[in-house]
């Protein structure tokens, strides 16, 4: 069961923040095709462009870095159920490095549908994170791909700059979103999930509540 109640160590609403130098804000996968219209659209994903961009502005108006991430796969990317014969998306796989589920074609390189959506202030982006472009691996995370090994150097990156504290916000809740959350307090960061500001898959169905729990568990901030 997820628990309703606020946790005791929640920091408060998204505007009351500890925001400074030492804070990052990371803006996980607000791409085309993560949106409605897109291969793999989130429900109520393009809801987030215009709070996220007032909140990026906000964030860095305050001080604190912005950093983008990119699912940047390339075409045949293995965890595509189109290039396992006879699967489908959403289909389970327990291959390692890829799961638990496959996905549609999304998100390849250089394609409309893995840009970045242009109402955001990418301007004031200081990096752009890309995930996922090793044929055989996925990469949920923002800081390690799905083998669990395989850094994407965002974490020396943050700690290079002296960041403590990470805020994490964007799509999707239960796969980029959740699984960047859960790392980066692995690395030792202080972590601010913007709930409001992320939406979530939900596949397979529960997944969301499942991933709020285990960040409540993990001490992660939850911030609605
Ligand atoms: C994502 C599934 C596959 C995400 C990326 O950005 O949450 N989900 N690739
Ligand atoms: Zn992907």
């Amino acid at each position: 069961m997820v628990s309703h109640e606020k946790p005791a160590d929640d920091s408060g609403s998204l505007h009351a923040l500890p925001i400074d130098d030492h804070s990052a804000l990371l803006v996980v996968d607000m791409q085309y095709d993560f949106l409605p219209g897109g291969a793999l659209p989130v429900t109520d994903g393009d809801a987030l462009l215009e709070p996220i961009a007032a909140y990026i502005r906000y964030f860095a108006n305050k001080g604190g870095r912005v950093l983008f991430s990119q699912d940047w796969h390339p075409e045949g990317h293995h965890s595509f159920a189109s290039v396992h014969p006879g699967k489908n998306p959403g289909d389970p796989i327990d291959t390692p490095g890829l799961g638990p589920i496959l996905w549609p074609d999304h998100c390849v390189q250089k394609s409309p549908g893995a840009q970045i959506h242009p109402d955001l202030p990418l301007e004031l982006g200081m990096a752009i994170i890309r995930k996922g472009y090793h044929l055989t691996i996925d990469s949920y995370s923002a800081f390690l791909e799905n083998d669990h090994t395989t850094k994407t150097g965002l974490a020396g990156l943050l700690r290079d700059l002296k960041i403590e504290k990470l805020f994490v916000c964007g799509l999707a809740l239960d796969y980029c979103c959740y699984y960047s959350a859960l790392d980066a307090k692995e690395f030792g960061f202080d972590v601010y999930f913007l709930k409001s500001l992320t939406r979530g898959i939900d596949l397979p169905p529960g997944n969301i509540a499942q991933a709020i729990e285990t960040m409540q568990n993990r001490g992660i901030h939850l911030i609605d």
